[in-house]
């Protein structure tokens, strides 16, 4: 076996000390000769690395060293995103403060991480935790908050019951805490509120020009949701059915199916619905409303729920035919969407649908259906019926001329609504960065001078929530109680910190100047590096993250102090490492320890039970979990790295099979023992006898194909390519040593530590981070090929040109293909072909 246990620290410890992956921002390299490739950072867990990080990692690392090869100037980065709850629910439990458990969690990741010989500027590492760096993410809020982009409000907001944190829409997932899974419910406190909606139309048009994967595109177009439509005003009618002066105005996307609406609806937080409700109907409209408070908004808007309300008491006019129609107050119309109201379509809306046969209300068809209307809702397409002016017209059409109709009588207009909500900014937890505002009872709310920054995150006794809405902060009185910049005065600090995302928005910034004091980052290195050339990380983050940093960028943008309107121009989501689980005949996953294995079966070792090896997450119920500290220690970091990669496409998900890693770490070895072959001094361009000339050919054909998979990230095709050459070259008893040098700098971005140390063994006393990538006449890829002669009847009749080792079915077929064989055949019968391999063929005809 290869020492890897000895080289491979000692080209870690060589690539330290030497600083070999520092960036210099060199401006004789011009902007297309550099690149910056960025990993999603770590939050740095008490778990330690998991095998799913080194994928993404080994990736961008195998493409920096290869560009690096290639003449670039590369910025390739790492560091830690270290707010976040774990670390404080773990102080909570334990009184250790979340710095220490975060920054020993941050040794350990570094420790690992660098057991793996990536190419890091390690000089740039920054933690989003250290008031060095978390000063710039609070003077990036002071600028939202200058702009008018942060906002304070009382508002419902998603609450966790058990994490006591109020959450982003972005961070419920079906109504459950993403983080504890517990069921999320609304709670009205004090909120910072980010206008991330008055970025809606530049997230949405600027992800056209981005090299991202469609599907994350797709699903932050679908996040933002933009639907156009109009806003409707219906006058509210008195009790004799006669116009008043109020007003209830109502978002539709259907505007032409006016004729067929048949009620009204406002949601029960609507602000009209105490002035609405008759005082018949006030009772039994308090008790809903009550009740719509208790529900999440997946509950209400679940298609598949039972549909409940309560009529208000009053109606409205329809405004193109003068009809009364009553309004109601029901839950599956929610507050946060368009305008709260809507007009309720039956005959072709399926909620409205539902709703209209339980409480008995009227249905009409306005769109030609292919069903009866009264048995189910139409919702396709069809012409206008029932319609007076739009009958006979298709949707667009009748949309166009409703649109006119309604601008004329001034009574609607188009309107564009979207689903993106602003984003709820505040925690009331400890671990996060300081908002840097103070109120003050004269002048309202005033921001901490930039000067002041950071407002550092003072030590408190206790990190538990206070659940009361006020962050562990707000106990704290010495932190709390302050002067009002502005007028001196008795004032108090804002006690809500910033959510985890926040550090994570900006940080590919402060890679390109993280010790700068005067500002994030110098303008000139910024649009030196800028943007981000490559981005590869986890899918899991195609609308929270990706969404975020997104929107900052923007603003620093419109700030003037960053160059590009997006950050990362091209991203790549890395497929997940799955592993093996087994599974019983009624489904249910066994443990790998309670497997046993004969003759390629398995069998549970509690029952004997037969069980089929299936794919499954990697759990700690399934003891299926990879531990990379174990398996670099057992085979290498090289052999890990290329075992990575060598599993299948870098995009798709794929289980871990140690076997798999066994067989890459022999290939490695192999390499190992066929850099002790004597190195002969011939030149390969030259000529050669045949079988190294066969030899040479794979050459060309490796060095080739690896630089183009490699270039393309198609690292599992490179290695196997790397593998057919290491087969040829071990039937030889020497090698050309010009050829073994190539062959070692292609292997080096995957295997840096055996690339290194083979490149010593040749003699160079240089690392060979920076040597130039190898490159091969590709003449020498062709296979050889000759010309064969096609004999008739023993007369030269054609001749064809094939590959010398084409075998002879083809060879019959090629020369049955000939224009000589067409003519000299024609009318006659074909007796006999016999084909000499490697010469000629030969036909005989009658
Ligand atoms: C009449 C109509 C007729 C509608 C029809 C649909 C079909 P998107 O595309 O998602 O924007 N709507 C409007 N505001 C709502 C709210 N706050 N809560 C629940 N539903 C609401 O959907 C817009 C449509 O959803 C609107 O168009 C409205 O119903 C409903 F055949 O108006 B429609
Ligand atoms: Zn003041």
């Amino acid at each position: 076996m290869y020492p890897f246990q000895n080289i491979e620290p000692k080209w870690q410890k060589y690539w330290d000390e030497h600083k070999t992956f520092r960036a210099v921002e060199d401006e004789s390299i011009p902007k297309e000769k550099r690149r910056y490739v960025l990993d999603m950072f770590p939050y740095p867990s008490g778990a330690g690395l998991h095998v799913g990080h080194p994928e993404g990692y080994t990736a961008t690392d195998i493409y920096c060293r290869f560009l690096r090869m290639k003449g670039y100037n590369v910025l390739h980065p790492m560091g830690y995103d270290a707010f976040g709850l774990p670390a404080e629910n773990y102080a909570i439990k334990t009184g250790t403060h979340p710095a220490t458990t975060t920054n020993a969690n941050i040794e350990h990741f570094t420790q690992q991480i660098k057991a793996l010989g990536f190419s890091y500027d390690w000089d740039r590492e920054i933690r989003t935790c250290t008031p060095d760096y978390y000063k710039w993410t609070q003077w990036i809020f002071l600028q939202l908050f200058k702009r008018g982009l942060a906002y304070e409000a009382q508002t419902p907001i998603n609450w966790c019951p058990s994490c006591l944190t109020g959450l982003a829409n972005e961070e419920v997932k079906e109504g459950h805490c993403d983080r504890c899974g517990a069921q999320v419910t609304h709670k009205v406190i004090r909120q910072w509120i980010l206008k991330i909606t008055a970025y809606a139309d530049r997230l949405l048009e600027d992800l056209d020009g981005l090299d991202w994967p469609e599907s994350v595109k797709a699903m932050q177009r679908n996040w933002i949701g933009r639907s156009e439509g109009a806003e409707v005003n219906f006058t509210v009618a008195d009790k004799d059915g006669n116009p008043t002066d109020q007003k209830l105005t109502v978002y539709t996307t259907r505007c032409d199916t006016l004729f067929g609406a048949t009620y009204m609806v406002i949601s029960p937080e609507h602000k009209l619905v105490k002035t609405l409700t008759t005082a018949e109907q006030k009772e039994a409209v308090e008790k809903y409303v009550a009740e719509a408070a208790k529900k999440s908004d997946l509950e209400r808007t679940d298609l598949a729920k039972d549909k409940t309300g309560v009529f208000s008491g009053s109606y409205a006019i329809n405004p193109v035919n003068g009809k009364l129609i009553p309004i109601w107050i029901a839950d599956y119309v929610l507050i946060s969407y368009g305008t709260g109201a809507i007009m309720a379509v039956p005959a072709h809306d399926t909620r409205d649908w539902d709703f209209a046969k339980k409480f008995g209300l009227p249905i009409i068809e306005v769109l030609k259906s292919e069903v009866d209307v009264q048995k189910q809702a139409w919702t396709e397409d069809g012409i206008h019926v029932n319609s007076e002016f739009l009958d006979g017209l298709n949707k667009k059409d009748a949309i166009a001329k409703m649109l006119e109709f309604l601008g004329e009588k001034g009574i609607g207009k188009k309107a564009v609504n979207y689903k993106l909500r602003d984003w709820v900014f505040s925690r009331q937890r400890y671990w996060g960065e300081p908002i840097p505002l103070v109120h003050c009872p004269d002048c309202g709310i005033v921001p901490i001078p930039e000067e002041e920054l950071p407002l550092e995150l003072p030590n408190v006794k206790t990190y538990q929530p206070t659940g009361t809405g006020e962050s562990p902060l707000a106990g704290i009185d010495s932190w709390v109680n302050c002067k009002c910049p502005k007028c001196g005065k008795d004032a108090r600090r804002e006690t809500n910190t910033m959510p985890q995302w926040a550090g994570s928005c900006w940080y590919y910034l402060r890679y390109i100047d993280p010790t700068n004091t005067k500002c994030f980052a110098d303008k000139a290195k910024e649009s030196y590096w800028m943007p981000v050339d490559l981005y590869v990380g986890g899918a899991e983050h195609a609308v929270l993250h990706l969404l975020y940093a997104r929107f900052w960028h923007k603003v620093l943008y419109d700030l003037g102090v960053v160059s590009t309107k997006e950050p990362f121009q091209r991203l790549i989501n890395q497929g997940m490492i799955t592993s093996f689980a087994f599974q019983r005949k009624n489904k249910s996953l066994v443990a790998v320890d309670m497997v046993e294995e004969k003759d390629g079966k398995f069998y549970s070792t509690e029952d004997g039970e037969e069980l089929e090896r299936v794919i499954a997450k990697m759990s700690k119920s399934l003891k299926n979990v990879v531990n990379p500290d174990e398996m670099i220690k057992n085979y290498g970091a090289d052999s890990v790295r290329m075992y990575e990669m060598f599993m299948g496409p870098l995009t798709v998900s794929k289980p871990w099979n140690t076997q798999g890693l066994i067989g890459v770490n022999r290939f490695l070895d192999k390499i190992w023992t066929l850099s002790d072959k004597p190195m002969t001094d011939v030149d390969i361009k030259g000529k050669l006898d045949k079988d190294l000339a066969a030899l040479r050919k794979t050459y060309a054909k490796t060095v080739k194909k690896v630089t183009e998979d490699t270039n393309n990230l198609d690292f599992n095709v490179a290695i196997s390519q790397m593998m057919i050459f290491v087969n040829e070259a071990s039937k030889f008893d020497s090698l050309p040593r010009e050829m073994w040098e190539g062959f070692v700098l292609l292997l080096s971005p995957y295997a840096p530590h055996l690339g290194e140390e083979l490149w010593e063994k040749l003699g160079h006393k240089e690392s060979c981070a920076y040597a130039k990538w190898p490159e091969f006449s590709e003449e020498f890829c062709k296979d050889d090929t000759k010309e064969f002669p096609v004999m008739i009847n023993g007369k030269l009749r054609a001749k064809f040109e094939a590959a010398a080792n084409t075998d002879n079915a083809t060879l019959e077929a090629m020369a049955k293909e000939t224009e000589g064989f067409k003519k000299f055949t024609e009318g006659k019968t074909v007796s006999k072909i016999i084909v000499v391999p490697g010469k000629l063929v030969n036909v005989v005809v009658k």
